[in-house]
């Protein structure tokens, strides 16, 4: 017997397979049967057959439809906020100068150990709710404001616990090297070597992490420390990726792309030899502009010369106290066209099926026969108005799996 289907029909359909895909409607109709698509296309060609199965048929109203939203960089797990350090910033004093002086990343490690872990999840869980309101199916999120092996357990854990809870899907990246912490102040070669030839393979075995990042950049960690963290990773058989650029050239990206990373983020500072070897690597570039918003940075990431390479161009929220206080994807997109120039079809693309690519989530970000049937249906018509607005709560009905779990038709 072959399942039953539904069929969805009459909407405007930008499947997202590619950014070109993520410019205008592909498809007005989709049947969904199991959980995925079973079939993508222009309903006057759907076959009879196949119609006959459909039990159920939702009318779209003409609606833009797209995949429901990937955002491949967060660190939303964490207690506590830094909303003094945004005054302090206001004042004038440099987010690097806050860090200098124990604050910035150091201060939420110290308010996310202190935090019981019931309550780093009910810190965490509106930050999640609201970017699954907006249309989010699926989500990386990083540790690293533990800095113990058990406080970073904890985030990983709070983060598996938030998927399950919330029904999305959630890639855990294991970011000990954020911050060297204070039991290591002095000896941050030591603390990379324990975090990854300790910690690392005791979190795996815990099966917590997906894979693994380090923030590599002027004032966090080196680039020969991230080779030592990526052997480490490498001999797990786990992939890798990277913050790298957001201040300074160190170096990173080479040993990233040299380790096949699966994306470097940040990316303002970055060489055109270094733009050949994410290119060649395949590595997608992740870029976070609401940090650079938040920092008042003013050299933007080199999108035309990443594009002229043919390097796949992700866009995440960042969500993180000290950088990027933020739960809109939307509000990350708009961002990316108006301060980095991207065009509306690459920050869908970006939010999409290049943010999948950079978690390895095969179908996710695409509406495509065979992929999961997780969607979103917009209160708008056409995809620009996605990056176009900014504050409009356009997101009218999200589905996961084949059935509506937000909102409705
Ligand atoms: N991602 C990070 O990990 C850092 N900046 C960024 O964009 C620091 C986050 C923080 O200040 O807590
Ligand atoms: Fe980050």
């Amino acid at each position: 017997m072959t399942a039953a289907a539904t069929l969805w029909r009459n909407g405007r359909i930008a499947t997202c397979t590619s950014v070109a895909a993520a410019a205008d409607a592909r498809a007005d109709a989709f049947v969904t049967s199991g959980g995925r698509i079973e079939w993508i296309g222009f309903e006057r060609a759907l076959d009879a057959p196949l119609r006959a199965r459909c039990g159920a048929t939702h009318d779209l109203g003409g609606r833009l439809v797209t995949p429901g939203l990937v955002d491949c960089h967060t660190h939303l797990v964490f207690a506590g906020d830094r909303a003094h350090e945004f005054a302090e910033r206001q004042r004038g004093v440099s987010y690097e100068d806050i860090a200098k002086r124990g604050g910035g990343i150091l201060a939420t490690v110290r308010a996310t150990r202190a935090a019981g872990t019931e309550a780093l999840l009910a810190a965490s869980a509106p930050r999640l709710e609201a970017l699954a309101a907006e249309g989010v199916t699926a989500i990386e999120i990083k540790s690293g404001y533990g800095l113990t092996l058990e406080d970073e357990a904890r985030m990983l854990e709070v983060a598996r616990a938030l998927g399950r809870r919330y029904d999305i899907d959630v890639r855990t990246t294991y970011l000990a090297a954020h911050a060297v912490p204070p039991e290591f102040a002095g000896r941050a070669d030591e603390y990379v070597r324990t975090l990854s030839r300790e910690w690392l393979p005791t979190l795996v075995a815990r099966r917590l992490v997906d894979s693994v990042d380090i923030y590599c950049d002027r004032g966090a960690f080196t680039a020969a420390q991230a080779r030592v963290l990526f052997e480490a990773a490498r001999a797990l058989g786990l992939a890798v990726r990277m913050h790298a650029g957001q201040f300074a050239d160190v170096g990173g990206v080479a040993v990233a792309t040299e380790f096949a990373a699966l994306s470097c983020d940040h990316l303002e500072e970055l060489s055109a030899a270094d733009i050949a070897r994410l290119a060649a690597a395949g590595t997608v570039a992740v870029l976070l502009p609401v940090a650079y918003y938040t920092l008042g940075q003013t050299r933007a990431p080199p999108v035309a010369a990443l594009r002229d390479a043919g390097v796949p161009i992700a866009v995440a929220t960042d969500c993180n106290p000290g950088t990027s206080p933020c739960v809109s994807l939307l509000l990350a997109i708009n961002m990316a066209c108006r301060l980095f120039g991207l065009t509306p079809e690459e920050a869908l693309a970006g939010i999409t099926c290049q943010a999948a690519r950079a978690l390895a989530l095969d179908g996710h970000g695409t509406l495509a026969g065979g992929g999961p049937a997780d969607f979103v249906v917009w209160d708008v018509a056409a995809p620009w108005e996605l990056s176009y607005w900014s504050g409009l709560d356009a997101s009218r009905a999200v589905a996961r799996r084949g059935a509506i779990v937000r909102g409705a038709l």
